[in-house]
């Protein structure tokens, strides 16, 4: 047994020292529980009581240097994986950083964000719903029957007989005015669509803004108010308004509404085509008959609602005159705002 052990030390120096990676392995192979050195002090139950002592203590010693030697050479290892990081990994910490590049909310976004909060900013509630909706919603719960011109005008998306692509934003509030009892105070902002062909003016898929407040008493003067007051936060302290009669099925009475040119002030000028005054909204009260759709009794109650485009805005507030350019994503048009 003696010279067993000896030839398993001697095996084990020459394996260790030679040892290009794994001294793992040879710690398993030589110490472990099914190791070499192990299976041979099995067989100590066959010594004399004379021998195993010193069989013992020498197997010990054997055992204790092979894992000295273990340890060394994994510890030479670490050291020199160490210094090959040290060499590969090298990192110049003095390098100036790359600049991250850093995204940004689209402008149509933006302008969005901006009309949310002036109308939050006056006591209005977001109202949202589906961009896919029931023919009632869009047209006939608006005060636009079966027959009306507007609806050729419109040129809707049609998905079924009675399911369309809403071409406004007012089904929201139809579906507001069903479910909620005056006072009503919302905004519905979102994707509106109509099947217009593509110019720079024009897109299928364009958003607008919405607003309708209904309660007892309310008035044009109330409309005024609310569009002036927004028309000054959007454009500008020195902003006005004017009315221009128009003609909606869905209010009565119905009107355009055009701000005073923010360039030239309303004196005249590029932008404004020397009129003064740019087209920015739609607005009017809203029709008996479409409050009476909603089960609301138009003898006690009243209301107003607005409407305007996103892009409409987007556009004359940048000098942008290509609608194209707002949905192409085109970074170097992009990342000018
Ligand atoms: C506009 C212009 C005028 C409008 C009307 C309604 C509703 F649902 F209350 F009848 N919502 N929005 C409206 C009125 C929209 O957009 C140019």
């Amino acid at each position: 047994m003696r010279e067993q052990l000896q030839k398993i030390k001697e095996e084990a120096v020459a394996a260790i020292s030679s040892a290009q990676a794994d001294v793992e392995a040879l710690r398993v192979k030589y110490l472990g529980k099914k190791g070499e050195l192990t299976s041979v002090l099995r067989q100590m139950g066959s010594l004399s009581a004379e021998e195993r002592p010193a069989i013992g203590q020498l197997a010990n010693e054997i055992r204790s240097q092979i894992e000295a030697l273990i340890e060394k050479k994994a510890a030479e290892m670490r050291g020199a994986e160490m210094e090959r990081r040290l060499r590969e990994e090298k990192l110049d910490v003095t390098v100036p950083g790359r600049r991250a590049h850093v995204g940004k909310s689209h402008p149509l976004s933006v302008a969005q964000r901006e009309l949310e909060d002036i109308f939050i900013g006056m006591g209005f509630e977001i109202a949202e719903g589906p961009e896919v909706e029931y023919d009632y919603y869009n047209f006939q719960a608006l005060n636009i029957p079966k027959d009306h011109p507007a609806r050729d005008m419109q040129d809707t998306f049609y998905i079924t007989d009675n399911i369309l692509l809403r071409s406004q934003t007012s089904p929201v509030q139809v579906r507001t005015m069903e479910k909620k009892r005056p006072p009503i105070k919302i905004i519905s902002p979102g994707r509106v669509y109509r099947s217009d062909p593509m110019d720079a003016t024009h897109s299928p898929v364009f958003h607008q803004v919405e607003g309708l407040v209904v309660d007892r008493g309310i008035t044009m003067g109330d409309l005024k108010g609310t569009l002036e007051q927004f028309a000054k936060t959007m454009f500008g302290e020195n902003t006005r308004i004017r009315f221009r009669p128009h003609h909606f099925p869905f209010t009565e009475p119905s009107a355009e509404v055009d701000v005073s040119c923010f360039v030239c002030g309303g004196k005249g000028c590029r932008l404004c085509k020397g009129e003064g005054w740019i087209e920015i909204l739609g607005a009017g009260m809203v029709h008996p008959n479409v409050l009476r759709g909603c089960d609301i009794d138009p003898d006690e109650y009243s209301g107003f609602a607005f409407g305007l485009g996103v892009e409409r805005i987007v556009m004359l507030k940048h000098h942008i005159d290509d609608m194209r350019l707002l949905y192409e994503n085109d970074l170097r048009f992009l990342s000018q705002f």
